[in-house]
């Protein structure tokens, strides 16, 4: 196996035997070939004219599976390679495809041979390390995209550039002759679409469950039975809502999915409790104290350690995977029956509480927008004097505490915007308000990223400025695996310039991609609190 794709990669260079994240080499073998097949499907539905577009889903759903935490069990992956293979096979014959490449053209049905071939497709097959870089760089930026997309996808929302894109990209990263320049090309492109594949699961999040307000988030455990649910997946949040109403089930968001907690929608749910604990890689700890269920509906599944005994408590969905973990599948009309988890739920006892706090969030653009008057003001009477942009992934490592430090040392009239789990680090530091307004403005999930965006473009417009780049805006970007990866790109694409990277720069990148991402866009790798404040308060 070899495996670069995340911000905690064995010697910030690449897992060789074993995953840091816990992946074994036979999964992260069947997660490469996914990746080759996948490329091959989007290969011949390139070739077709009017293709179906739940033939899309499929890559978008298997990207997915191959972030980093989302799916340990290496049979489920190898049943989606076989579907994948299926489908391809079909489409060929039935449109007499011919002259396509080796990807799109292989075939088995042996298992067997599916695991020999997948020690075969890994990444270093591109020997150039720039081709490699970009090539990796891309299809971890797509990674990212597809799994956004699924989002908006299973919420009746599509965006058909974006399916293309994908499809028409990973095609392009099979190609023997990669050129550099059309490389970098695409990975601006990239970001442009994650940009979109972001727009439109705001449109779905916001049209289906309202808009986010601000909303103070109660942690302490109640005294109910209970599920907790974790990921990102908001239309499995209102499934398992509807599902426990009236059980006398209470229901509880874990890591990424506490910005549900800001929806108008979820909020009419008595049942709905809160959050109960903090971020992805604490969740050990956590998941055995809750005491109850526990659903992962997307990445960021932590293996369990020897004296964690919930497995039998622990269920996934979507396109998340754990071996021995019980799997909810949706029906053909996307219904997801919950009903096992919710008898699990009554046998089990009610959470110990962890702790007793509250925190506040819920500033996506539109609770932003309606401030944004007294915002301005502030801005205006000097009381508020810079925001910083904070947003990303928190991650297991101890190095991490910089971003604590950071957030506490920040002069007082400094506000912080953030979005993804990133938050956990500061967030309940109490770093107090601005009149009335609070220093930390949480957006939401990684994806509200897009959010973020939104308000720098009112900000840049409120002072008629021509770049968000002349803002007092700082950025100090947080990253752990593939959807923060689309978020980077992203903001690359809008022409954002100096972002401060960390806490390492990816593994992924080349050195000859470093220099142009430092030459082109000024990106810099966090170095320690005490000089980069220096820098972004100067
Ligand atoms: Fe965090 Fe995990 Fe959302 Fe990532 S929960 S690390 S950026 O998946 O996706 O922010
Ligand atoms: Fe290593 Fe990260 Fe890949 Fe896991 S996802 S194998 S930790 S690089």
């Amino acid at each position: 196996m070899f495996c670069f794709q995340c911000q905690e990669t064995a010697g910030n260079k690449g897992c060789t035997k074993v995953g840091v994240c816990g992946k074994n080499e036979d999964t992260a073998n069947s997660q490469d070939l996914l990746i080759y097949v996948t490329k091959g499907l989007a290969e011949v539905l390139n070739n077709i004219e009017n293709v179906d577009e739940k033939y899309y889903d499929l890559i978008s759903n298997n990207m997915f599976v191959t972030i980093t935490n989302a799916n340990f069990d290496k049979e489920d992956i190898l049943d989606k390679v076989e579907d994948t293979i299926k489908l391809k096979d079909k489409l060929i014959e039935e449109n007499n495809l011919v002259g396509l490449s080796e990807a799109a053209l292989y075939t088995t049905d042996d298992r067997n041979e599916l695991k020999r071939k997948a020690i075969e497709v890994g990444v270093l097959n591109i020997v150039n390390e720039d081709e490699r870089s970009l090539v990796e760089l891309i299809t971890y930026g797509l990674k990212g995209m597809a799994a956004y997309n699924h989002h908006a996808n299973v919420l009746g929302y599509r965006n058909k550039e974006v399916d293309r894109f994908i499809a028409k990209t990973l095609e392009e990263s099979l190609k023997d002759d990669k050129d550099i320049n059309n490389l970098i090309d695409l990975t601006i492109k990239t970001g442009e679409h994650g940009l979109m594949a972001m727009e439109t699961l705001d449109r779905a999040n916001t049209e289906k469950f309202g808009n986010p307000e601000i909303t103070e988030v109660d942690f302490s455990a109640g005294d109910r039975p209970a599920i907790l649910i974790s990921g990102h997946d908001l239309n499995d949040m209102e499934m398992l809502l509807e599902q426990t109403k009236d059980s006398g089930v209470d229901i509880y968001t874990h890591s990424e999915m506490l910005p549900a907690n800001y929806y108008p929608k979820f909020k009419t749910y008595d049942h709905f409790h809160g959050n109960y604990g903090n971020s992805w890689w604490t969740q050990n700890d956590e998941f055995q104290k809750f005491n109850g269920p526990i659903l992962m509906t997307t990445n960021c599944i932590v293996p369990l350690k020897k004296d964690n005994d919930y497995l039998d408590r622990l269920y996934t969905t979507g396109n998340a995977g754990y071996p021995g973990a019980k799997h909810i599948s949706a029906d053909e009309n996307g219904y997801k029956d919950f009903s096992e988890i919710i008898k699990k739920a009554k046998e089990c006892n009610a959470p110990e509480n962890l702790e007793d706090t509250k925190i506040v969030g819920g500033f996506a653009h539109n609770q932003v927008e309606a401030l944004a008057g007294n915002i301005v003001e502030e801005i205006k009477a000097g009381n508020i004097k810079k925001f910083v942009v904070m947003a990303g992934c928190d991650g297991r490592f101890k190095d991490r505490s910089y971003y604590t430090e950071f957030a506490e040392k920040l002069p007082k009239d400094y506000v912080i915007l953030t979005a993804g789990c990133a938050k956990y680090r500061y967030n309940k530091l109490n770093l107090g308000d601005i009149n009335g307004i609070p220093r930390v403005l949480d957006a939401g999930q990684c994806n509200d990223s897009y959010s973020l965006v939104k308000t720098a473009l009112l900000l840049k417009d409120a002072f008629e400025l021509d770049s968000v780049n002349d803002l007092p805006l700082e950025f100090n970007i947080a990253w752990y695996e593939q959807k923060a990866v689309i978020v980077l790109l992203a903001l690359l694409s809008l022409g954002v310039k100096n972002i401060h990277l960390g806490p390492t720069l990816p593994a992924f990148l080349s050195e000859t991609v470093v220099n142009f991402l430092v030459e082109n866009f000024n990106i810099a790798p966090i170095t320690n609190v005490e000089d980069d404040l220096k820098i972004m308060t100067a």
